[in-house]
């Protein structure tokens, strides 16, 4: 068996080999981590190769993701499916091994990082979905969920505001399951952080209610070993062990330097730290007593079937806890639900009420809740305006963590980000909401958990200068723009109960990516709809009127506009004109509609088109064409009573109609 050293320095080699032959990547953080990979991954990550889905198994976050080499290394010692060959094509189109770590391209990566911040509140979501999912599923004698998650950050994760937001809560929650390393090397990317990163990392994780272990030689693996002995026996918090290293650790003449960060250490450099590190063997070779040394595939086996063995057992004594638990791992919805929630829609329509979407919203949680016990909640410290609780939330606490809602407090990106941590992990379907204007603050994290095809709610209340007069600087205006162009998300603005029941229902049901829901502060008038109209709403966009003769002319709208176009085609039929009126709660899904279907809403030959939707004006043209109009924002909104900005900016029904009027030849 080689020694914990040699071990080490096949990382070392790999990584420095793998950058060089991409002639990109960054060797400095790998070759840093890599002793203190080595313990973990050889003494303490229970992990089966083979099996990369298998539920219980730890979680391991490369939360400094420019390290890739170095997990990418560790996937392929241990032995993943990850061969030779894909390290050699490391950075190249198509390979499993991109630039950064892509969740689903190579096995056993846990989530995307390289958007520093973001992996350790991953992380965070982990934790909580794992000690919440205990809460709710272990029974005594009968431990069934039962993991560790484990971070590596560097000093970037730890300057990223982000960090803050996530570790504060992971403190005040109790994630005693939770142990991240910290990669103190004193480099960051324009060189020694003395001269912009100087906090003190022990006290501020202290403050937070976090043990810190500091001091740890990150290369001495005796003493990486102590500090995960002493991480592991603190239940009730989660652990920071603060590990010195030199970045590029073993590179004679560039180790402790910047230079080593991102770029190739070069043929000279890397020929002297073969030297030093007494490695001679050629690139992208491995000796078999080095792999030997590494092979978790036995141990990952035996670790996979005792955990078999346990479910077993739970489900000889509680075969219903059982078989739900396998039903909410494997991410499948209750049998019943979809019926259900069709039941609920059609009540919707039939009962017609006139309310704010926010309002309908929670009215759709109330009955969707009690079908979808996976539903885990929350809001950034804005439930009684997002109407986020419904009558069955239950917080989760750091001592109760039998809850379905978590207080994420005034954090927009960390709760974004913990959300796709915990759609990640499995078991939840997470939603969480603040106002629209606020996803600003957790753009990436929308933009990841789309980059990651997860299943998250992200629920946004206040959805145009219709909240009021909190005025322009919480009135959104190119945010649903931002959210449209965003590949892979799906934003719904649904304009009355039954649209907003609909996107719910879409929301939970779409198991390929996340959604956003979009709704409005102020009341919104119910919509006449047949059952068929009913059923197309999951079409994302349906004729919501229509005229007996062919139509003069279409206004497309969506949410609280919707209302105002229906009142000017109906004027403007008094007046002899034909108009359709489509309502469009979802483009990206109608986009996705076959051409047969879209043809039908909007004709090629029916050019007078008119668009109504108070936000940014330009997503429209691609339905209304140059020559169409959109009654819409181009500017910021404005302090006042809704009304009035609702006059001032033109969303009248005279101002509809003159636009429509504008565009009939
Ligand atoms: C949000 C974000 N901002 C900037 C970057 C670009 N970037 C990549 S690594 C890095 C420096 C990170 O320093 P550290 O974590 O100390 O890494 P080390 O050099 O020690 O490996 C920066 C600025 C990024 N990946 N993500
Ligand atoms: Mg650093």
């Amino acid at each position: 068996m080689s020694s914990r050293t040699v071990l080490a320095h096949a990382i070392r080699a790999l990584s420095m080999d793998a950058v060089q032959q991409a002639n990109s990547g960054h060797p400095g953080a790998p070759m840093g981590m890599a002793d203190i990979a080595e313990v973990l991954w050889n003494d303490y990550l229970s992990h089966n190769p083979a099996n990369p889905d298998w539920p219980n198994r730890d979680r391991f976050v490369l939360s400094n993701g420019h390290g890739s080499m170095l997990i990418y290394s560790l996937l392929h010692l241990s032995g993943y499916a990850l061969p030779m060959s894909e390290l050699k094509n490391f950075r190249q189109l198509h390979s499993k091994t991109p630039g950064h770590p892509e969740y689903g391209y190579a096995p056993g990566i846990e989530t995307t990082t390289g958007p520093l911040g973001q992996g350790i509140t991953n992380a965070v979501g982990m934790a909580i979905a794992e000690k919440a999912l205990a809460a709710q599923f272990n029974r005594p004698g009968h431990d069934v969920v039962d993991h560790h998650t484990w971070v590596f950050l560097g000093d970037g994760c730890l300057m990223e505001g982000i960090s803050h937001e996530a570790c504060s809560l992971a403190g005040t929650l109790g994630l005693g399951k939770l142990i991240a390393f910290y990669d103190d090397n004193g480099i960051s990317i324009d060189g020694d952080v003395e001269g912009w990163f100087t906090d003190d990392t022990p006290g501020r994780f202290n403050s937070y209610g976090w043990q810190v272990i500091a001091d740890v030689d990150g290369h001495d693996p005796q003493q990486v070993r102590d500090a995960i002995e002493a991480a592991r026996s603190d239940t009730g918090r989660p652990t920071l062990i603060c590990c010195r290293t030199v970045i590029g650790k073993g590179a004679p003449n560039k180790e402790g330097s910047e230079s080593c960060h991102g770029a190739p250490l070069g043929g000279d450099e890397i020929a002297a730290t073969r030297e030093a590190l007494g490695w001679q063997h050629p690139p992208f070779e491995i000796p078999d007593d080095i792999y030997a040394g590494w092979d978790a595939r036995e141990a990952g086996a035996a670790a996979e079937q005792a955990w078999d063995s346990a479910m077993s057992a739970y489900a000889g004594k509680h075969p219903e806890l059982a078989e739900e638990l396998r039903r909410r791992l494997a991410g499948e919805l209750p049998a019943n639900f979809a019926e259900a929630a069709d039941q609920y829609i059609a009540r919707c329509q039939a009962e017609g009420e006139s309310i704010a979407s926010r309002k309908a919203s929670q009215n759709t949680l109330n009955a969707f809740g009690p079908l979808l016990p996976e539903l885990l909640g929350g809001s950034a410290d804005l439930a009684g305006s997002n109407l986020t609780l419904w009558s069955g939330s239950k917080g989760m606490q750091r001592q109760d963590a039998d809850g379905n809602y978590i207080y994420y407090g005034v954090r927009e990106f960390g709760m974004s980000a913990i959300m796709n941590g915990i759609a990640l992990h499995g078991g939840f379907i997470p939603y969480g909401a603040t106002f629209l204007i606020f996803m600003e603050y957790a753009r990436n994290a929308v933009r990841m958990a789309a980059l990651m095809k997860q299943r998250v709610v992200f629920v946004y209340t206040h959805d145009s200068i219709g909240l009021g007069e909190d005025g322009p600087t919480h009135q959104p205006v190119e945010q649903l723009t931002a959210l449209r162009a965003t590949p892979g998300m799906h934003t719904w603005r649904p304009c009355d109960t039954v649209e907003s029941a609909v996107c719910w229902k879409f929301a939970v049901e779409r198991s390929d990516g996340p959604s956003s829901l979009v709704f409005s502060r102020q009341g919104l008038p119910h919509q006449d709809r047949s059952d068929d109209q009913v059923a197309a709403i999951a079409r994302g966009g349906y004729v919501l009127h229509d005229t007996a003769a062919a139509p003069d002319a279409v206004i497309i709208a969506t949410g609280s506009e919707v209302h105002l176009a229906m009142a000017a085609a109906e004027r403007l039929e008094a007046d002899g004109k034909h108009v359709r009126v489509v309502s469009m709660p979802c483009p990206d899904v109608f986009d996705q509609q076959d051409a047969a279907y879209r043809e039908l809403v909007l004709p090629s030959d029916l050019l007078a088109r008119v668009a109504v939707e108070a936000a940014h004006a330009d997503y429209w043209y691609k339905y209304v064409g140059l020559d169409g109009r959109i009654v819409g924002m181009t500017s910021f909104g404005e302090s006042a009573p809704a009304g009035d900005l609702m006059r001032e900016f033109g969303f009248t029904v005279d101002n509809v109609v003159a636009a429509v009027e504008e565009v009939i030849l």
